[in-house]
């Protein structure tokens, strides 16, 4: 079979460089072995996140051209509006500075009362945060499948329906402030969620009277994996599976850092709901400005407007997830453990499976980072027991499902190879994993810790 290469040619270039070996460790010791805390200029390669570091296009370049900075009913907000009307079919938009600040803005306006449950497929931790500054409680009810990372499953990051349901029987409706999908599922792997599993949520969704909010930093990614795994969509649009899925929805929530390839953006988007846009555009006023531009210039909303639609294009997905696919399939190949099938941003590495020498408390994925950092100055992040902190209650350290090494790919920014040099890194790892220490504290944080926190590798 012929092989296809990206849908672009690069136009524009940032030089980067890789600081030596002896550099990389006498940084990251001052970086308290903590990756979030090494300047970008000493990374080679940077797989923290894909959110916000992707490569606009030239299409999107020249729209900022275009922004309209009224303070009020700028020409650049309308454009965005328009795109979400036909993109998505929702009536109302509200712009937002990023995702946290569309779910600051719309959570109190769906909540019943405090102590109400939230209930997800696995909420993101900014999300989590929210609800719970809110005085709700977020619940994670995806499938058991997403936890076995060996065991095949086209929609790792579904609801389970049959606990969905007992919960809210169990609890009452009235104790639930609403439902939200994520698509795709970062938590659990970037994994999708099927169009079956949407239409079973929605079914129980309308059984108990509960609203449904798209968590949608991810859509396009998600309507990728539904057309290419799911039966019956084959021959469907990526426009089309987004509005027969958001059609099922309420509100959604969006960091348009992502699927829709801007530096800085979010949104609010509420398909019909006049009492709530108004109630949240109320709310949106003092936290994110007035709004027609909710936090955002219009040269963003400029570069959001194209960006949407851009997210979109077949080819481009097909080459965006291919890539993570390439790099997922080559560490398999290695006998590296991922979370398999590789899902949309990022091929997430078991850390557990790969250092099983060191347990959870001394977490195994931050320390397979920092080896990272160490070996070729890629930056990984972890998504485990580190982000998951301590339970609130008895201060004991909590255990993540997974601990997880995310290699998080930007999208329009590394070529294959930089994927090669992943792989021959984590290889090169692989081979002396045993030598590898787990870490402790030098500083803890209370809240959030992950991101300041300073660790030290654990002697003897
Ligand atoms: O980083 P924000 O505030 O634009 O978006 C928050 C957010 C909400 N939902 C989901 C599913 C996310 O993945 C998300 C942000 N994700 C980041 C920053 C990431 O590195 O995955």
């Amino acid at each position: 079979m012929m092989r296809k290469a990206e849908p672009f040619r690069i136009k524009m270039v940032e030089p980067i460089r890789m600081i030596s070996r002896e550099e990389r460790i006498q940084k990251l010791k001052e970086a308290g072995y903590n990756p979030f805390l090494l300047k970008s200029e000493d990374v080679y390669i940077d797989l923290l996140t894909d959110s916000g570091t992707g490569a606009m296009s030239d299409k999107q370049w020249s729209a900022l051209m275009l922004g309209d900075e009224a303070y009020a009913g700028s020409k650049s907000f309308y454009k965005v509006k328009e795109a979400v009307k036909d993109i998505f079919d929702y009536d109302f938009v509200i712009p937002t500075h990023q995702g946290r600040g569309a779910e600051q803005v719309l959570f109190p306006h769906l909540m019943g009362h405090k102590g109400q449950y939230v209930l997800g497929n696995m909420h993101f931790d900014t999300t989590m945060a929210h609800i719970e500054l809110n005085g709700m409680i977020p619940v994670n009810l995806v499938i058991e499948d997403a936890f076995d990372t060996q065991k095949e499953h086209p929609f790792k990051g579904n609801f389970d329906l049959e606990k969905l349901e007992h919960f809210i029987s169990e609890k009452g409706p009235e104790n639930i402030a609403f439902i939200i999908i994520t698509v795709t599922c970062n938590s659990a792997g970037g994994q999708p969620v099927s169009m079956e599993n949407v239409k079973g949520v929605k079914k129980i969704a309308d059984k108990y009277g509960l609203k449904l909010n798209f968590d949608s930093a991810r859509f396009a990614e998600n309507a990728y994996f539904i057309k290419k795994r799911e039966k019956g969509y084959a021959d469907k649009s990526i426009k089309e599976i987004v509005r027969e899925m958001y059609a099922m929805g309420d509100y959604f929530t969006m960091s348009a850092k992502k699927d829709a390839i801007v530096n800085m953006g979010g949104m609010i988007g509420i398909k019909n709901d006049e009492e709530m846009y108004k109630a949240a555009s109320a709310t949106c006023v003092p936290m994110e400005g007035f709004v027609t531009y909710g936090g955002l210039s219009g040269r963003d909303m400029e570069a959001l407007a194209v960006g949407l639609q851009e997210g979109l294009d077949v080819e481009y997905l097909e080459s965006r997830i291919g890539q993570v696919e390439y790099l997922g399939e080559e560490l398999r190949k290695r006998g590296i453990p991922i979370q398999w099938p590789v899902g949309g941003h990022a091929v997430f590495v078991d850390a557990g499976k790969f250092l099983p020498h060191i347990p959870a408390e001394q977490f195994p994925a931050q320390a397979l980072c920092n080896e990272l950092y160490i070996e070729a100055g890629v930056r990984p992040v972890e998504v485990g027991s580190l982000l998951l902190g301590r339970d609130p209650l008895t201060g004991e350290q909590k255990k993540a499902d997974v601990d997880f090494m995310r290699l998080t790919i930007p999208r329009r920014v590394y070529t294959d190879r930089h994927m090669d040099v992943v792989v021959d890194a984590l290889t090169a790892i692989w081979e002396r994993r045993d030598q590898i220490k787990g870490l402790e504290f030098t500083y803890e944080p209370k809240v959030l810790r992950h991101f300041l926190c300073n660790l030290k590798p654990i002697e003897g």
